[in-house]
């Protein structure tokens, strides 16, 4: 069929943020807007890209998805693509997608534009999100999405086959277009299993055989919530496979909201593993974990994230990261390559810079490992630069894993977050704490969790979030913080020198992250302020970059407490951070600008 040029004009703010662009569905809706900014992605891609290749093209299942498949497929048409795979019905989690553009074929995809506002609530009310994922499978680089932006600000005409039919995404299989008058070249959209490649992914990367018999003892149980989301199919495709008795938490027992995997939104899980409430009939299970899903009826679907919850335990995310990153030798991909060459995590991760007062949770492990550890900007796109070094001509830093505070864990065997693969870590770190274990004294995630504390000391940590607040009072808190910092430094305190602030706390530092890539040697600067105490405690405040609405005020809250006092490395969080969150607080006079209280939620 014939390529269509439609006139257009441009829309505002088709600025990508952490992770994509992320706008209310109803502004993406209006016409020509997505249709303006995959025409703006598509020119900013290299010359050549698309012709004769192969596109992955799919998202999360949120309103508003299998219609923005439809004219992608077309617009991919026009532009020359030989081919579109799309996950049946137009799913792929974050995580698949990136499997599938790396693996799928030998790696054959030139990219993936994934529909995904993740975290964020579907719904025609709610929010809908586009991202870019290119060859490697991880999320576009900056210097992309800022000439996709530019692109977007001046764009005049789109093209499109329009005649393109629909294609029925729920039949698996080739659909294949030739031209009426012969000879032309062909398109075909492929509706692909969305769980085959990264099933197959997995079963390579761990062994499966040994969590099986861990699965199978009686004394082991784990329960998988998958909060509505994608996760589900990828779930029952790996869990199945290993035997496991999944406990399928019907779905109606979870309230809509949003699809963050934490103690709030996970509330049904945080019941059954006994951290809140009585769970209903005997011992909660050993294991507990849950994926970023969503809310009930506006289902969106994303899997990235992952929360891990032992028996009335909850592990912190940069507590995770920090474990799995200690138990290397216990996951047989890494032990295959050799082990791992550097460790990452986004700056607000639980870590802190090193050189002052002890390093923290996963910089304590990268140290005693004599590994590289880098610290990057928050977001997944960062860590990919790391993982390609060498293509880059740096040192090969692959494998590495990485991760953040918000729920993200991940390694360098693609190149987005993962949370079924986080599951699969910590069963395989329980699988080797319980080789030998007798029935019944089962080491669980508890005791593997307070032994890594009794070695490398233990970071309390929580994040509050203001979320949707007025943008002006949002800068305006920052813009405090950074004339504190400039005051700080103009009466000459510093590390040898701390202010004394209330109840004893003595302020080393403040400053403002940036973080220039030691690969592309690019720089990202104002990513948070950064308040460092003589005694490692730290305060980092920064504004969220994926809201749809207002701003996003995220206020980090970080203690550390070295091993050697058992009461003091076992106490209460709430009870450890009240100090320095009232410290938080009063400083950033973040309750006074808001007008807010309390925060929206607390992790
Ligand atoms: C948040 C998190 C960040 C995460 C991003 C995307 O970003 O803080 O760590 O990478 O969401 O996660 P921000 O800018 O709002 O703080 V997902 O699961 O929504 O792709
Ligand atoms: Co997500």
């Amino acid at each position: 069929s014939e390529v269509t040029r439609v006139a257009t004009s441009p829309f505002e703010g088709q600025k990508p943020g952490t992770s994509g662009l992320r706008k209310k569905t109803s502004v993406f809706l209006q016409p020509g807007y997505l249709e303006n900014f995959i025409q703006s992605l598509f020119d900013s891609l290299p010359d050549g890209e698309l012709r004769g290749a192969t596109l992955v093209v799919s998202g999360d299942g949120r309103y508003g998805n299998a219609a923005a498949v439809q004219i992608i497929c077309k617009m991919a048409a026009a532009h020359g693509v030989a081919r579109v795979w799309v996950g049946r019905d137009g799913l792929l989690s974050t995580p698949a997608a990136s499997c599938v553009i790396r693996e799928r074929e030998g790696g054959v995809a030139c990219g993936g534009v994934i529909l995904s506002a993740s975290h964020n609530p579907g719904g025609p009310d709610a929010d809908f999100g586009i991202k870019y994922n290119v060859r490697n499978g991880g999320p576009a680089l900056e210097s992309l999405t800022e000439e996709v932006y530019e692109r977007s600000t001046q764009i005049r005409e789109y093209a499109i086959v329009a005649g393109l039919p629909d294609v029925d995404l729920s039949l698996e299989g080739r659909h294949v277009f030739v031209d009426e008058k012969g000879g032309a070249p062909h398109f075909e959209v492929e509706v692909i299993d969305p769980t085959e490649d990264y099933v197959a992914l997995m079963a390579s990367l761990f062994d499966f055989d040994a969590l099986r018999s861990l699965l199978r003892r009686p004394d082991m149980s784990l329960v998988f919530d998958g909060m509505h989301g994608v996760a589900g199919p990828y779930a029952r495709a790996i869990f199945g496979a290993l035997g496991a008795l999944l406990n399928c938490i019907p779905s109606e027992d979870f309230g809509g909201g949003h699809p963050d995997p934490n103690l709030t939104y996970a509330a049904a899980l945080a019941k059954l593993m006994g951290l809140t409430g009585q769970p209903a009939g005997g011992e909660p299970p050993v294991l507990g974990a849950a994926a970023d899903g969503d809310d009930r009826l506006q289902r969106g679907r994303d899997a990235d994230r992952n929360m891990i919850v032992g028996r009335r335990f909850f592990v912190t995310p940069s507590d995770s990261l920090a474990v799995i990153a200690a138990h290397a030798h216990a996951l047989p991909w890494l032990a295959r390559q050799g082990g791992l060459r550097a460790l990452a995590r986004s700056m607000p991760t639980s870590g802190g810079r090193p050189r002052l007062g002890e390093g923290r949770a996963v910089d304590r492990v990268a140290e005693e490992l004599g590994l590289p550890l880098f610290e990057t900007p928050t977001g997944w796109k960062y860590f990919g630069n790391l993982m390609d070094s060498h293509l880059l001509g740096g040192a090969d830093l692959s494998p590495l894993l990485c991760g953040e505070e918000s729920f993200g864990t991940g390694s360098s065997h693609i190149r987005e977050k993962d949370g079924l693969w986080a599951v699969l870590c910590w069963a395989s770190i329980l699988a080797h704490h319980n080789v030998d274990t007798p029935e019944g004294q089962l080491v669980g995630v508890e005791e593997v969790v307070t032994q890594h504390w009794r070695r490398f000391g233990r970071n309390f940590y929580t994040r509050y979030d203001y979320e949707n607040v007025d943008a002006a009072a949002a800068e305006e808190i920052v813009e405090r913080l950074r004339a504190m910092g400039s005051s700080f430094r103009g009466a000459g305190y510093g590390p040898s020198e701390p202010q004394l602030l209330q109840d004893g706390f003595a302020l080393a530092t403040i400053d403002e992250f940036s973080y220039r890539d030691p690969v592309d040697s690019s720089t990202t600067s104002q990513q948070g302020v950064r308040l460092l105490f003589a005694d490692g405690s730290r305060i980092v405040l920064r504004l969220s970059g994926t809201g749809s609405v207002g701003a996003t005020v995220r206020i980090y809250i970080e203690r550390y407490q070295p091993p050697g006092d058992e009461y003091a490395l076992l106490a209460n969080a709430t009870d450890a951070l009240r100090p320095l969150v009232d410290l938080a607080l009063h400083l950033s006079q973040v309750r006074e600008l808001t007008g807010r209280e309390a925060p929206t939620v607390i992790t």
